[in-house]
Formats: C-alpha cells, sequence, structure tokens
C-alpha cells in the first residue's frame, strides 16, 4: 500500500464542481481511498496561452495499485470529465497529475514522477503542503514545506475555499 499525492487543477467551466467531480471519482475506485485533501487555492495561470485562473488543489489517497494503474484510473477521470489534449497547458476542465507515489521514482516516456515541475511551482506546492508538508521528495531529499518556502511569497496562489468545499464526509482529519 502506498501513500500517494494527487494534484487537482482546473479553469475551464464550474471550475470547483469538476475538483468535486473528480475526487468523487477516484474514490468509485474499490482500491483508493483518500485519507486527506487541501484547500482549494485560486491560482494565476503559469505558461501556456493567455488563459483563465485556475484552481488547483491537492489530495492524499492510499492505494495498492501500481504507478500506471493509478495513472491510468486519472486519464479516465480525466476523460469523463470533458478533458482534451489539443493545446500543450492550455485551458483544461480537469488535469490531475501524480506528484508523488510513496517513495518511488518512475522515468517513463508517459509518467514521471516525482511530477518534474513540483518544486517550482507554487500552485502545486501551496496546497500540497496542506496535507503532506513533512513528506519528502525522494530525488531532491527536502520536504515539500522547504520546497514551498525556497519559493519565497506567493501573491500568485490565493485562498479560495475550505477542503470541506470539495472534501467533506468522512474526512478523519480535522481542519476540515
Ligand atoms: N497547470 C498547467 C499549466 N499551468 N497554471 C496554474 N495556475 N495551475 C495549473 O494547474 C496549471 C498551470 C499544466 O498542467
Ligand atoms: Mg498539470
Ligand atoms: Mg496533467
Amino acid at each position: 500500500m502506498e501513500r500517494v499525492l494527487v494534484g487537482f487543477g482546473s479553469n475551464l467551466g464550474d471550475r470547483e464542481a469538476n475538483l468535486r467531480s473528480g475526487l468523487l471519482m477516484i474514490r468509485q475506485h474499490p482500491l483508493i481511498a483518500l485519507t486527506d485533501a487541501s484547500a482549494i487555492y485560486e491560482t494565476d495561470p503559469v505558461g501556456g496561452p493567455p488563459q483563465a485562473r485556475f484552481l488547483n488543489a491537492c489530495a492524499i489517497f492510499l492505494t495498492v495499485l501500481s504507478p500506471a494503474e493509478l495513472f491510468g484510473h486519472l486519464r479516465q477521470v480525466e476523460r469523463v470529465l470533458g478533458r482534451t489534449r489539443s493545446i500543450v497547458n492550455g485551458p483544461r476542465t480537469l488535469d490531475l497529475d501524480v506528484l508523488l507515489f510513496g517513495d518511488t521514482v518512475v522515468d517513463d516516456p508517459d509518467l514521471t514522477i516525482p511530477h518534474p515541475r513540483l518544486h517550482e511551482r507554487g500552485f502545486v506546492l501551496k496546497p500540497a503542503c496542506d496535507v503532506a508538508a513533512s513528506l519528502v521528495h525522494p530525488s531532491l531529499g527536502r520536504t515539500l514545506a522547504d520546497l514551498l518556502e525556497i519559493l519565497g511569497p506567493l501573491p500568485s496562489v490565493r485562498f479560495f475555499r475550505p477542503c470541506g468545499a470539495w472534501a467533506a464526509r468522512e474526512m478523519p482529519h480535522d481542519h476540515c
């Protein structure tokens, strides 16, 4: 059983509903259990064409799936929620990224774990630190809290809603 950190991003359609539906659909898999969810942050777009602001969030799951199996399930959820991949880094109804998969390092053409830009992105590290601040990045050897601190102030990442807004029920941690 591995502890995995998944990043959520949406900037198309009803962004909050997309995060909520994505989380519900991930949890419908019998071999995936949610253990914690971050607050939702509104973030300025990084890279890609000019586009709308994102909502970003992170969640921790426990699973016995392999990285490839988990990735396949996340891709399926993205597809059901209407994700198309016509523009690189373009607007998306829901983007689901495997950020960390325990201490596992994966370097395949279509799946890289830890996520290669995890440590550079405030819109990932800020929500990640709500739920995984003390986890150590397996190739950089630093905690996510350290990596967030290195980025300095992040005016482009703003608190939007508490975690109860998208992950209300059955959350074992009381910050929801
Ligand atoms: N995702 C990207 C590219 N740029 N910017 C923000 N603020 N949030 C994202 O989730 C995001 C992005 C590619 O996955
Ligand atoms: Mg992404
Ligand atoms: Mg992605």
